[in-house]
């Protein structure tokens, strides 16, 4: 299997559908091809240097996912098995397998579902100053990172740049229109489905965002799910309320560039191979503690 990193796929004569700072996608009729690359980002920006690894656990995690929750939620997964891809895909599938997966193209839902079980990031910062998250209003005393009484929905619309931006629940109603009661129930049963299962592997779910789409009339759950690019996961035998936790699977690289004078704006510096080692190993153990598997 290949281990080598990739930062940019290109399938010739292909032109991407789209491209995230992380992930590219290929359309290939009523299917999509997602490629999570090596790419990793901080700060907002794309570093120069991929994580070897990465986008292979990132893919696969999304997998174990797909699967775990198939009896809760249809999937937008369809296979990742490069080898049934279309062409000219599986021609080139020395670059997909492992890192890739074809889905289903699905009318998506113009919001981002999220799903909190601690206050963290932009929900530490909205509770700070207004006491509540998205209008929901909030025991007085939280602590950066303190547990909520119950889960909450979330829901934030989709920034093409910038960040994304948290709003009440009408607002989401308004984006979503008759399925919005279900995407708000779907995602708190998603979220405390996996958070029971990560609890029994030592870990805590403090955030996760999904996105739902519409295929032939079926509500799918789309896009990645619960891997650390779309979700907190920390360690429960280091938590601490009382401040931030440290990221899983970013903080070696955090840690490095605050230690440069970079003020944060593209072009990102280079990471050196001791940084990079390290947060390669921080997926490949998130990956183990979640699924009890090695890439
Ligand atoms: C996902 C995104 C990424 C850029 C659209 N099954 C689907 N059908 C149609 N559209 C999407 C999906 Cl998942 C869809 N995104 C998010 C991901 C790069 C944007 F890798 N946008």
């Amino acid at each position: 299997m290949s281990s080598s990193v990739l930062t940019e796929t290109s399938i010739p004569g292909v032109t991407p559908h789209a491209r995230g700072k992380v992930r590219d996608v290929y359309a290939c009729g009523d299917h999509l091809i997602f490629v999570a690359t090596d790419r990793i980002s901080a700060f907002d920006c794309v570093l120069p240097n991929g994580i070897p690894d990465k986008g292979r656990v990132l893919t696969q995690m999304s997998i174990f996912w797909f699967d775990f929750l198939k009896d809760i939620v249809p999937t937008h997964f369809v296979t990742a098995d490069a080898g049934l891809y279309p062409e000219p895909f599986r021609s080139h599938r020395d670059q997909l397998e492992g890192r890739s997966m074809m889905v289903r193209r699905a009318k998506m839902f113009d919001a981002e579902c999220v799903a909190r079980g601690y206050v963290s990031g932009s929900g530490w910062k909205d509770y700070k100053s207004t006491g509540s998250i998205c209008g929901i209003a909030l025991p007085a005393g939280l602590q950066e990172s303190s547990r909520l009484p119950e889960p909450i929905f979330t829901p934030a619309t989709k920034a093409q740049t910038g960040h994304d931006e948290n709003i009440p629940f009408e607002t989401f109603c308004a984006i979503t229109g008759e399925m919005a009661h279900v995407l708000r129930d779907l995602t708190l049963r998603i979220y405390s489905t996996a958070s029971a299962y990560a609890a029994e592997r030592g870990m805590l779910l403090a955030d996760t965002k999904f996105e739902f789409g519409m295929v032939d009339g079926t509500l799918v759950l789309a896009d990645e799910v619960l891997t650390p690019d779309s979700s907190r996961f920390w360690p429960r035998d280091t938590y601490s309320p009382g401040g931030a936790q440290k990221s899983y699977d970013k903080q070696y690289v955090r840690d490095y560039l605050e230690t440069l004078d970079w003020d944060k704006r593209p072009p990102a510096p280079p990471l050196p191979p001791e940084v990079i080692e390290r947060t390669a190993g921080k997926y490949r153990e998130a990956y183990r503690a979640l699924t009890g598997r090695n890439l």
